[in-house]
């Protein structure tokens, strides 16, 4: 039967995989010991192409921790994670940006992530084959169950599909192929996958498309903030964050004293999520009256947003009007080239996460990710958790994920 259960023990299946293994190696060769070559494994994922920078960072975090679990066992040592390049993302605008695939170390520490999980960059493996196309073993396009709560519960499952199609594009390379095509219903756990990937021991690049379907396995959990914490953006993203907020903000520290930050999500969320976000006055209304009652002395606003112009501008002479100083990080067009927009919005998280004060927008995984960051840093719960209300109507305030070290 192709349909498993989580009964089934990630312990089991490793179990299963080391013997095929044994197996193999016993028949082939004398020991299993040298045959390093043999036992290596590239986990490849891909996410629906519509989803935004910060929700794939979290999917990562997913995989990340699913390959820092298998390191620990014998037969799994060799395997390693892929990092998709960064290509085409919906909100990168920019045209130059959105050519070519980005690699991880354009905004991450390469060091810092490898310490945490076995990653890899693709560019980094194409050299592994010395033919001219890049072939991957086999692609399980992961899928929904149509119905989440069948029987009313929401159980871990899986099961072998019929129809199914890459909705992809490998990342724009044209050099890519995939031998074999598994179609898959799957729901639960990331570490579930390694069912799937047991199934076929012999397979050396396995991919997973839809890499967002699949949940983390313990979310907030101590693995889950280590392997937030080895997320740290690359050196040349926090020098110029940094040099900004001593330069404009008056602040060299970790945790600022000297200004708050908010992060107002326009764009589609103003359109399609009209119910959860202010207008410019209830905007501006709800800064002062956040530092009125907790920073009283602060005079200086950091606004991290991707609004028009037209929009931020007014939103800077209202706050001008009762007194405040607004500041925006904005790229020269030589910052645009070297840091991308991806680059130019992290600086914006970062010069949001020192802040002494942040308000975010509810709902949007950019302010998540500023909101781990300032756990991270080291900030109390309550500065960071806050979120900008609708004029009308009620106003959930964000759940706290606090940090576990
Ligand atoms: N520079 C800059 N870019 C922003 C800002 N807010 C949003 N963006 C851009 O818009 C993208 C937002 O997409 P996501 O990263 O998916 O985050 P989100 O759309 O807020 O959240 P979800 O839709 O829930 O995934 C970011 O990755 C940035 O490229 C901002 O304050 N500054
Ligand atoms: C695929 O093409 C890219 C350039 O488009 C190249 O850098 C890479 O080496 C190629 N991969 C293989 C396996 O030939
Ligand atoms: C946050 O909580 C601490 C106590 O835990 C308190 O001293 C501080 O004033 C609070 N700050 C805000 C912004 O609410
Ligand atoms: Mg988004």
């Amino acid at each position: 039967m192709l349909f498993f259960s989580l009964l089934l023990t990630s312990c089991l299946v490793l179990t299963f995989a080391e013997d095929d293994l044994q197996g193999y190696c016993d028949a082939k060769h004398q020991s299993c010991n040298i045959h390093l070559e043999e036992d290596e494994k590239y986990i490849l994922y891909d996410v629906n192409p519509p989803e935004g920078f910060n929700l794939r960072r979290d999917v990562y975090m997913r995989f990340a921790i699913m390959m820092s679990e298998a390191q620990k066992h014998e037969n799994m040592k060799n395997w390693k994670l892929v990092l998709p390049p960064w290509y085409n993302l919906y909100h990168w605008k920019t045209v130059d940006s959105s050519h070519k695939p980005v690699p991880w170390s354009m905004f991450f520490d390469m060091e810092s992530l490898r310490n945490f999980a076995p990653v890899v960059e693709l560019y980094e493996i194409f050299p592994k084959t010395k033919r001219k196309h890049f072939e991957i073993n086999r692609l399980y396009i992961l899928q929904n169950f149509p119905d989440a709560f069948e029987n009313g519960i929401f159980d871990d499952k899986w099961e072998i599909d019929k129809d199914c199609h890459y909705s992809g594009s490998f990342w724009g390379y044209n050099n890519i192929t995939v031998k074999e095509i598994d179609c898959v219903k799957f729901q639960g756990r990331t570490s579930m996958l390694l069912e799937l990937i047991s199934l076929h021991p012999s397979d050396k690049y396995v991919m997973f498309a839809h890499g967002e379907i699949p949940l983390h396995d313990y979310y907030g959990s101590k693995s889950f903030w280590d392997c937030r914490k080895s997320m740290k953006f690359s050196k040349k993203l926090i020098d110029k964050a940094r040099k900004y907020m001593s330069e404009n903000l008056n602040c060299i520290d970790e945790r600022c004293s000297t200004y708050i930050s908010i992060h107002w999500r326009r764009q589609d969320f103003a359109r399609a999520r009209r119910k959860d976000v202010p207008s410019i006055k209830g905007t501006v209304r709800q800064i002062d009256k956040a530092i009125k009652k907790y920073h009283p002395h602060i005079l200086d606003v950091f606004i991290a947003s991707d609004a028009q112009n037209s929009e931020l501008e007014q939103l800077e002479n209202q706050l001008n009007d009762i007194g405040y100083r607004v500041h925006f990080y904005l790229p020269s067009s030589s910052d645009l080239q070297e840091f991308k927009d991806g680059g130019i919005a992290i600086i914006d998280q970062i010069i949001c996460s020192h802040a002494a004060f942040f308000i975010g927008t509810h709902e949007s995984t950019f302010t998540f990710r500023i909101q781990e960051e300032r756990e991270i840093l080291g900030f109390e719960s309550n500065t960071t958790f806050n979120r900008f209300c609708p004029d009308t109507g009620k106003c959930e305030q964000p759940s706290k994920w606090t940090i576990v070290n």
